[in-house]
């Protein structure tokens, strides 16, 4: 554990601790900017009013258009002499958002990275290539400031040029990558296409912490094996701080949240109502410690579930169940509420699928036709034509009993489907143009 007194804290005390800098960071907020003043005086409620942790539920949400309305440095409570750093997400559902970060922000920010990383086995030792892109997106400075502070060698490649990431892997003896889980199958799928002689296994290659997106068990199982390493979820949004929200250790059952600097809700994203642990709804987050943009029970639309056990790490921080989906990426297809994610395992279920896929969504008249491209692998593809037509049907089958939906399903040979080097797009929807 990179800091054990703070991730394996008796949970009283850490209820303490979160009191003590919930009631610092409303108060913050309320003091040093407009718009939370405003909305926390519309909802009739003061920062005096806050007595115990259970007053959270009289708090205003922070809504995504709320940032929106308020860009870009709106909900900035420093002056712009304290501001060190600016990022900027565009978000994966195309909104844009800012944020800012002072010294202290950065501070914490790179320790919560270097606790990710020690979860994922990482140390002083390690050589960590960050191969997440840099820039306004969050994933790179954020894995790199981590991985320096953990004391671990850092190759700052950014996202892209996929044979020079295989060579220093190779060559340097990178031993934990950092990168989207698409992007890791993408130099996987490089190395069985273009690299004959390169082998995963005679690397020094141990561990990847892979997040930015969400990512089926079937997939770490696929760059698992691949790869020949350990595969660890790491989760993080702009609005909170970036990477470093939370990640997963050895267990790998479920991603700790660093509570000591965020404090989290689930919620009924219909009614608001917050939810009892363990139950699945949209998780809200309130920052605890951050002070150029305090975030105070934001909905992130992110949809898990939160639940407390007894972790074999050690580590006494609640767990979040991997994202699964978000209440905004949920397609309506002829009013079947669909997430990307339940495609992708039905597909990653399917012998002989590869997990690039495109779901394109038109309008034939009133009606939605949703068509999935999906690649499959070498040999089902130079195999003879009734293969196809037997695995199409088999794909078309499942998607009807499943989801209750039939698609057209379009096979189509390895590497056709455009590779992202960051967050993949699984979804074209063409049916608003
Ligand atoms: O994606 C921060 C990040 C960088 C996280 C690198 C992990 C690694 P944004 O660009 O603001 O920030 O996008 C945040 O991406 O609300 C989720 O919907 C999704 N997301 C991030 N990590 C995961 C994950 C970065 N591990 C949005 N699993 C979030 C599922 C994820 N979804």
């Amino acid at each position: 554990m990179f800091n054990k007194e703070y991730e394996a804290m008796p949970r009283e005390k850490l209820k303490e601790l979160q009191f003590e800098r919930l009631k610092w960071s409303i108060t913050h907020a309320y003091n040093n900017n407009k718009f939370y003043k405003k909305s926390f005086d519309d909802a009739g409620f003061t920062p005096d009013k806050f007595k115990s942790i259970d007053d959270m539920k009289h708090v205003p949400f922070l809504m995504k258009q709320d940032m929106r309305e308020n860009l870009p440095f709106g909900l900035f409570a420093v002056p712009m002499d304290k501001v060190v750093r600016i990022h900027s997400s565009s978000g994966t559902t195309g909104n844009a958002t800012v944020a800012g970060y002072t010294k202290g922000d950065i501070g914490v920010w790179s320790e919560v990275m270097a606790r990710t990383i020690a979860a994922a086995g990482g140390n002083e030792k390690d050589i960590v290539q960050v191969a997440y892109g840099y820039g306004l997106f969050t994933g790179g400075l954020g894995a790199h400031y981590g991985a320096e502070t953990l004391g671990a060698a850092v190759i700052p490649i950014s996202g892209g040029n996929t044979e020079r990431q295989l060579m220093l892997i190779r060559d340097f003896g990178t031993t934990i990558l950092a990168c989207t889980p698409s992007y890791a199958i993408n130099m996987a799928d490089y190395v069985a296409t273009k690299m004959p002689d390169y082998d995963f296994k005679k690397t020094n290659l141990k561990a990847g912490v892979f997040g930015a997106e969400p990512w089926t068990e079937n997939m770490r199982k696929e760059i698992e094996t691949r790869m020949g390493i350990k595969a660890y979820d790491i989760y993080g949004l702009s609005e909170v701080i970036g990477p470093g929200v939370s990640c997963e250790c050895s267990e790998q059952s479920g991603l700790h949240v660093f509570e000591d600097h965020f404090y989290v809700e689930v919620i009924n994203p219909d009614t608001g109502e917050v939810l009892p642990e363990g139950e699945k709804g949209e998780i809200v987050y309130t920052s605890l410690t951050k002070e150029a943009c305090p975030i105070i029970r934001y909905r992130s639309r992110d949809i898990t579930r939160i639940y407390y056990d007894a972790c074999k790490c050690g580590r006494t921080l609640v767990k979040m169940e991997k994202v699964t989906g978000r209440t905004d990426d949920m397609i309506i297809i002829r009013g079947v509420n669909v997430f990307p994610m339940q495609i992708e395992s039905i597909l990653m279920d399917i012998e002989g699928t590869e997990p690039h896929y495109q779901i394109i969504l038109d309008r034939k008249g009133a009606l939605d036709d949703v068509e999935i491209m999906v690649e499959v692998n070498e040999k089902i593809f130079s195999d003879e034509l009734s293969q196809m037509q037997k695995l199409t049907s088999q794909i078309q089958q499942r998607f009807r009993s499943v989801l209750g939906i039939s698609a057209k399903v379009t096979l189509v040979e390895p590497s056709t489907i455009e590779r992202s080097l960051g967050k993949a797009k699984r979804v074209i929807d063409r049916r608003d143009m």
